[in-house]
């Protein structure tokens, strides 16, 4: 396959930001294909026979960041899964790169990100969204214990890539506090004035 037709928008935020909510939104408006790395994570954990189940669900559990081979290859394949079924070569890339390794190593043997739509939201109102959504989740990183790790890897590990596009002046940042429709029209707004 060849990345000269494919357009990447990395969506970047912290744990509870709303990437995953305004994708969603997104695809049924603008026809992306949305690629989570945390979902695509957690399905090659419950694959059967995978050689990486017990280690993505400990780095999930703990909040790091799980090796970038194994969650570069799973992208990979799916754009590629995707460009094969139904031509699809718009993706957004949602929760990664989270860190500084794999958004040299994607950008330089994938493909460029057009650019990075960032959500921006404080830890409070992110750990509230969190601490509701485990009532039901059954994710296995939405208790408090672990909710407090993943927002240490990404104030540490994950905000350094957002800094970084940011000196490229490749982030679209948008204020993520309100409700997921005010969001969105912000959101829409925002790429309308970057040509999308
Ligand atoms: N909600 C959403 N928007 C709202 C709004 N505007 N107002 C009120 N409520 C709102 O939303 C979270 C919750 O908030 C939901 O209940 C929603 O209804 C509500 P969601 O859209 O799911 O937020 P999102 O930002 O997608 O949160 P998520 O929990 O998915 O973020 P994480 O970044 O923590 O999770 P992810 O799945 O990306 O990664 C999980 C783990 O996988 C990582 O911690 C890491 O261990 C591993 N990982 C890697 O190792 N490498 C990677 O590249 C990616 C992941
Ligand atoms: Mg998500």
């Amino acid at each position: 396959w060849s990345s000269e037709n494919v357009t990447v928008i990395f969506v970047l935020g912290g744990p509870g930001a709303g990437k995953g909510t305004q994708c969603a939104k997104l695809v049924s408006d603008y026809g992306f294909k949305h690629l989570s790395a945390g979902d695509l994570l957690r399905e090659e954990q419950d694959r059967p026979g995978s050689e990486f189940g017990e280690m993505i669900k400990t780095y999930i559990k703990e909040g790091t960041i799980v090796p970038m081979e194994v969650t570069v290859q799973l992208l990979e394949n799916a754009m590629k899964a995707s460009m094969e079924k139904d031509g699809k070569n718009m993706f957004l890339i949602d929760g990664f790169p989270r860190k500084l390794d794999q958004a040299h190593a994607f950008e330089r043997s994938v493909v460029p990100s057009k650019f990075t739509l960032f959500f921006d939201c404080p830890e409070e109102v992110m750990q509230e969204r969190l601490l509701n959504r485990g009532k039901t989740s059954g994710r296995a990183d939405d208790n408090a214990e672990s909710i407090k790790k993943r927002f240490k890897t990404f104030i540490e590990t994950s905000m350094p890539v957002v800094d970084e596009f940011e000196g490229q002046g490749k982030v679209v940042k948008v204020e993520a506090v309100k409700g997921p429709d005010e969001v969105y029209e912000d959101v829409k707004a925002k790429l309308k004035q970057r040509g999308v």
